[in-house]
């Protein structure tokens, strides 16, 4: 029977930086229903496998629910002092620079002005720094220094009005999915239109590329370079353009010719082959409408902002901005990165697109704010201030929807950091995470469904992410949080702000404060927005004036560029190698990055089961020439370490890899695995420009973990692996499941497994000393409890089969006789690792339709099996099924 329905919010996505709208319905059983909102424009009622898990992330387990002081739950009273005595105290003593806050793209913008105001203009210290660094600080970077102005100048529409698109260091089908299958949808309408994917790794985004390109890692800027060069060689340049509305061309060109002169030379840095050089070249030059995308695999590098300009260059080179179809699109991750660049969330920004070290811009703000302490110096950058951390120059530090000691790169470092500074606050909406357990003070945040505030996309698009869900237990949302702090520490007057919609006009306010077209962040149309129209803003691109009330598509339509002289800037760029080459000792590259249904350090997507059926396991993937030189075998564990710290994973063997890089996921945390915080491995260097870190290079080295024994637990219930050296905690339908290996052999493993599962109900089990073998299974009232398997390799049974019995009431004779084989016997079907996961859809189910042929296409196993029929975010996976 359908559930009775409670009243729909249209909100939006708490995930990527597409800014999905999303319709949620609480429903009674205290779940909520997730649709795609067709109105939205961002996704027209698509969603991905991500989004549409939502309503299985909004349980309150692990919720942090009450303020705590070391410790011990206090009032909201007494923790507003706390914070606030703490920080001036530490203020009064040793200045403004000796305090730091470390946010977020993940807060509303409403708390992150509020955030800002109270750093820069009221303590009076420029220490406010972001995730955000770590993820497209160097884009920004280099807009500025193209255009004189944070800009992103596209829209998504342009992806699907160009003829070429460009998807540079970009997995688009897992990261930006809805974008991804807008891009499908364009192709398959317009089958002429090519796209070009730049990744080192073969990824799912491969699957709808015209041409892909392995890049050797780190050489982007030699290819783009290359492009240039190739541009004027071959007469392709816009000359008018270049002369009428750029500056820098000349020097530009001489320094794309001096390290990109020639194809050969190209090819020799880039380690690609020259015909696929040229075709890549010859499509850019004959299209002239090209979008270029790029994330992350140019972002995160020590020359990231180079990078940027490289692909800049290539666009204003040939004028190819400013109209449909064209422009170089950085896109942001997190759902309210450009919001954070909105308010001046960076410590080398002031607010609304002005500058801390332009005396226009601070005396403008000063005013605006009747703030008399204004910061005057940038602050420090994310690792920077981390760094001061450690150093014991920065003494508190107030940590907002971010978690470091996972996401920051040499990882351990931040730890080490974090436990010896003298205050640390942690606003979260989890109890535990690897920060919150370093927290002096926890303040318990508002999450997705609770709170309420605008969020900008990748497109500039601003919409409102509403509150459907009611607070629980204390929890506030961040902005009441700062504000409630901001009083306490005596700037009442700057901090009268009662809900959202009073931050966020000031916000509007100040976007437009003595702003006559210099600054291209004006949201003045939106300056006196009424509570009521606030709460019903339809998603709008800004800029918003009174003369654009209905938002701005894309920008430089006008060829008026926001430098003093109204030219774009071309960048000269002289390719630079990654900061840490690879050595004898470490000599492959690790790549990081994400997966399709996991968010950062799943604090969220870890909730939900089928979001974990896809990659349970952190992993590294290598080529098979690797593999051999470094004797590791597919499913086996290997140790991977760099000169700062080592993690230890599940080994995948794929030819998708290039040889000489592995590739590692980003998402586990302490709370999900012993030893898979990959970030403790990445060195902590930066791009000198922007201060975003490498993230996707390296050195390492690596070689195979032999523990005594490997096993699994399944149990009913959540516990703690004890006496193993490796475990993972993997969350499945009505069960918990323990990948484990330990190094010392286990003495006992019944009373072992009696000691993780307890001794009650009916135990099978079967035990082989000799051979290190044990298998048993807890049965009580003959529903299945747990399962134990332990062995002296990793060739253990799959875990698909006994992962579905947990999901009866009762086993049947057959299901108990094959229990301690692990595998059904004959007639019974093991529906394998999941493919789909908003079908539940396995890998066996979808081999043995392929292979009978009952399937022929991805359109008939959706069809037949509903595979890849809703969110379509395993389309790529299901043609590689076919495939093979
Ligand atoms: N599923 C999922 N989606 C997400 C997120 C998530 O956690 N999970 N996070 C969001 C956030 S915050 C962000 S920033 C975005 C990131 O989105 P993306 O940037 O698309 O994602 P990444 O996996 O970090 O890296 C992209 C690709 O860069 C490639 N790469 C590595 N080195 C190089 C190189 O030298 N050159 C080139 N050309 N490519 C290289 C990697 O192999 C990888 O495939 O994703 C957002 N979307
Ligand atoms: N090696 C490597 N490292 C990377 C990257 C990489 O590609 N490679 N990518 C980098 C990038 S691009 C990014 S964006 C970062 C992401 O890294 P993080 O920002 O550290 O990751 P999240 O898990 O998103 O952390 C967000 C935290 O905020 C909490 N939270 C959620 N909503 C709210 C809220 O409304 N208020 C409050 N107060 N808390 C909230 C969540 O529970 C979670 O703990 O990782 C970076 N680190
Ligand atoms: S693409 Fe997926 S994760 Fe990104 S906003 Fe849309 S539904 Fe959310
Ligand atoms: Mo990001």
């Amino acid at each position: 029977m359908a559930e009775q329905h409670t009243t729909t919010t249209k909100t939006t996505c708490p995930y990527c930086g597409v800014g999905c709208g999303v319709l949620a319905t609480p429903l009674q059983n205290g779940t909520v229903q997730i649709e795609g909102d067709e109105t939205h424009p961002a996704n027209l009622g698509r969603l991905c496998s991500k989004g549409s898990a939502l309503g299985e992330t909004v349980d309150l387990g692990n919720r942090l629910l009450h303020p705590k002081v070391h410790g011990k739950r206090v009032s909201w009273d007494e923790a507003i002092v706390s914070v606030a005595r703490g920080f001036s105290d530490i203020i009064a003593k040793h200045g403004p620079e000796s305090v730091a806050f470390y946010v977020s793209g993940q807060v509303l913008t409403e708390d992150y002005y509020t955030a800002n105001k109270l750093m820069k203009g009221f303590i009076g210290g420029a220490n406010i720094d972001t995730n955000s660094r770590l993820c497209m600080s160097s884009a920004v970077a280099a807009y500025k220094r193209a255009f004189g102005s944070d800009t992103v100048p596209c829209s998504y529409e342009d992806i699907e009005l160009a003829d070429l698109v460009i998807l540079a260091g970009s997995n688009l089908a897992w990261c930006h999915p809805v974008i991804f299958q807008r891009l499908r949808q364009a192709k398959e309408d317009r089958p002429e239109m090519k796209i070009v994917v730049i990744d080192p790794r073969k990824t799912s985004t491969c699957d709808i590329a015209d041409l892909h390109l392995s890049v050797k890692p780190g050489t982007d800027a030699t290819l783009f370079n290359g492009l240039l060069h190739y541009l004027k060689k071959e007469d392709y340049l816009d000359l008018e353009f270049l002369e009428a509305h750029t500056e820098g061309f000349a020097a530009a060109m001489t320094a794309a010719k001096t390290s990109a002169g020639s194809i050969p030379q190209v090819a020799a840095v880039t380690e690609l082959q020259e015909q696929d050089i040229v075709k890549f070249y010859q499509l850019f030059a004959s299209t002239e409408k090209v979008v270029t995308v790029y994330s992350q695999g140019i972002n995160q590098s020590t020359s990231g902002t180079d990078k940027c300009n490289s692909i800049i260059n290539c666009h204003l080179a040939t004028g190819r901005i400013g109209k449909p179809g064209m422009g170089p699109f950085s896109f942001t991750g997190q759902p309210n990165a450009m919001g954070g660049r909105e308010v001046g969330g960076l410590s080398n920004q002031l607010a609304a697109h002005m500058e801390i070290t332009n005396p226009e811009h601070h005396d403008r703000v000063s005013r605006f704010w009747k703030a008399d302490n204004l910061a005057r110096e940038n602050g420090a950058k994310a690792i920077d201030m981390f760094n001061e951390v450690a150093s014991g120059k920065i003494k508190a530090i107030w940590i907002m929807a971010t978690n470091p000691v996972v996401s920051l790169p040499d990882a351990d470092k931040v730890k080490v950091a974090l436990e010896k500074c003298e205050l640390v606050v942690v606003s979260e909406c989890e109890q535990f995470t690897d920060t919150t357990e370093l927290a002096d003070i926890l303040l318990p945040a508002a999450a997705w469904g609770e709170k309420d505030g605008m969020v900008t996309n990748s497109e500039r698009r601003i919409s409102h992410q509403r509150a459907f869900l009611p607070l629980p237990g204390e929890a506030r949302p961040d902005w009441w949080i700062i504000t409630q702090v901001a009083r306490k520490m005596g700037f009442e007057a700057a901090f009268p702000f009662e809900k959202p919609a009073d931050v966020f006009r000031e916000h509007a306010q100040l976007s437009a404060f003595e702003n006559d077209g210099e600054r291209d962040f004006n949201i003045g149309g939106l300056a006196d927005i009424s509570d009521e129209d606030y709460d019903n803003l339809v998603p709008v691109q800004w800029p918003v004036m009174e003369n654009t009330e209905m938002g701005t598509a894309r920008l430089f339509t006008d060829k008026r560029f926001f430098t003093p002289s109204g030219k774009a800037r071309m960048i000269s760029v002289e390719p630079k190698l990654p900061f840490n080459p690879t050595t004898e000792a470490y000599p492959l590259v690790l790549n990081t990055g994400r997966i399709r249904d996991q968010w950062h350090t799943m604090t969220r997507t870890g909730r939900a089961v089928r979001l974990n059926a896809h990659i349970p396991e952190p992993m590294v993937q290598i080529h098979p020439l690797d593999a051999a030189t470094f004797e590791l075998v597919d499913g086996a564990l290997a140790e991977v370490s760099s000169q700062w710290g080592e993690m230890i994973v599940r080994v995948v063997v794929t030819d998708e890899q290039r040889p000489g890089s592995i590739f590692v996921p980003i998402h586990w945390s302490s709370q999900y695995a012993s030893m898979a915080r990959v970030d403790a491995l990445v060195a902590s260097v930066y791009d000198p420009v922007s201060g975003q870190p490498e993230s996707k290079h390296t050195p390492v080295t690596i070689r195979a973990y032999q523990p005594v024994w490997h096993g699994f637990i399944l149990s009913r219930h959540p516990i703690t692996v004890k006496d193993a050296n490796y475990w993972v905690k993997v969350r499945g339908a009505q069960f918990w499941r323990y990948e484990i290996a330990g190094q010392q052999s286990l003495d006992d493993p019944a009373k072992w497994a009696q000691q993780h599962l307890g001794e009650e109900g009916e135990w099978l089990d079967f035990t082989d000393a000799k051979a290190g073998r044990y298998r048993a299974g807890q049965i009580k009232r003959n529903r299945l409890e747990g399962v134990v398997f332990i062995a002296p390799s990793h060739d253990l049974p799959a875990r698909s089969w006994l992962s579905q019995l947990f999901s009866l009431n009762s086993l049947s004779d057959a299901e108990r006789y094959s229990l301690l084989v692990g595998q059904p016997s004959q007639g019974q079907k093991d529906a394998g690792q999941i493919v789909c996961s908003c079908f539940g859809v396995g890998q066996n189910t979808l081999n043995e339709a392929i292979q009978s042929g009952h399937v022929n296409s991805v359109d008939e196993i959706g069809q037949k099996l509903k595979a890849g029929t809703n969110c379509g975010s395993c389309v790529p996976e299901l043609k590689k099924l076919l495939a093979h």
